[in-house]
């Protein structure tokens, strides 16, 4: 099984706040002509680029409990999902749309619990489960965000899988602009420093965000790489288990 995330930022526009043109179509095909050439046993999970970040700032969520907010920014990124498993439904592949917020319980901003058996048997069909960023609720706050960075993981372990690889629009982990080959939960307080937000608006982390999650997936056993996916042929290659970006992996 092979857990692969698209960031927001490659599907989407995250500085165009205006949510009618953010999409960026040929980025979507592309992508999903790239999983096309490596679909096997895959879960796919796709960032909420604008289409959650604008709205979600926008009421305030996860802070603000708003019912409004949580309609308005579900229903956007269900449009954005919308679109990518079109676009792989043109690619070939056979997907199917999972909503986060339909199948995820959060406690205190983590995942409490997730309803995982529909994607298994999903999978064992030859199909390929599409999550993305979603908000959820959550059983302490009453509702959050629950972060396809926070899926990776959460569903790697799950589902036992082999490859889980997260695709940005950077080289992986940039410490003087340059990629690190490895890290690993030792190297933090150095590199802490380097680790900026996202460019453009979001509510869940950025690369730290993303690093930390991968880390604390290390610690359970299980490596991952941090990869540029803008770049033409990474994914076919990270879905491969070519070594591409930084690989996080557990401190000996
Ligand atoms: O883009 C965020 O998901 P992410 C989800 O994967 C929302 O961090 C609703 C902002």
């Amino acid at each position: 099984m092979k857990i692969l995330k698209i960031g927001g930022s490659i599907l989407t526009d995250k500085k165009n706040e205006s949510l009618a043109n953010a999409a960026r179509h040929s980025e979507i095909r592309r992508v999903a002509e790239e999983i096309a050439a490596r679909p096997e046993e895959l879960v796919l999970v796709h960032g909420a680029g604008s289409f959650g970040h604008v709205p979600a700032k926008k009421y305030g969520l996860p802070d603000n409990f708003s019912a409004e907010g949580l309609r308005v920014t579900h229903n956007s990124v269900v449009r954005l999902n919308d679109l990518v498993v079109d676009a792989l439904s043109e690619a070939g592949l056979s997907p199917l749309p999972v909503h986060p917020l339909s199948c995820v319980l959060l406690k205190d901003g983590r995942i409490e619990s997730f309803a995982k058996e529909p994607i298994e048997e999903m999978v064992k069909d030859g199909l390929l489960p599409v999550l993305h960023g979603d908000v959820a609720m959550d059983v302490t706050r009453r509702a959050g965000i629950v972060s396809g960075d926070q899926l990776v993981p959460y569903l790697a372990e799950a589902l036992h899988a082999k490859i889980a690889a997260v695709g940005s629009n950077v080289d992986g982990v940039l410490v003087d602009g340059k990629p690190m080959a490895k890290i690993t939960r030792k190297d933090l307080p150095s590199i802490e420093t380097y680790l900026g937000g996202s460019a453009g608006v979001d509510v869940t982390g950025g690369m730290k965000g993303k690093l930390l999650e991968m880390l604390d997936l290390a610690d359970a056993g299980i490596d991952s790489v941090i990869f540029n996916a803008s770049k033409k042929g990474n994914i076919a290659r990270a879905l491969s288990g070519e070594t591409v970006g930084t690989t996080v992996t557990r401190s000996n």
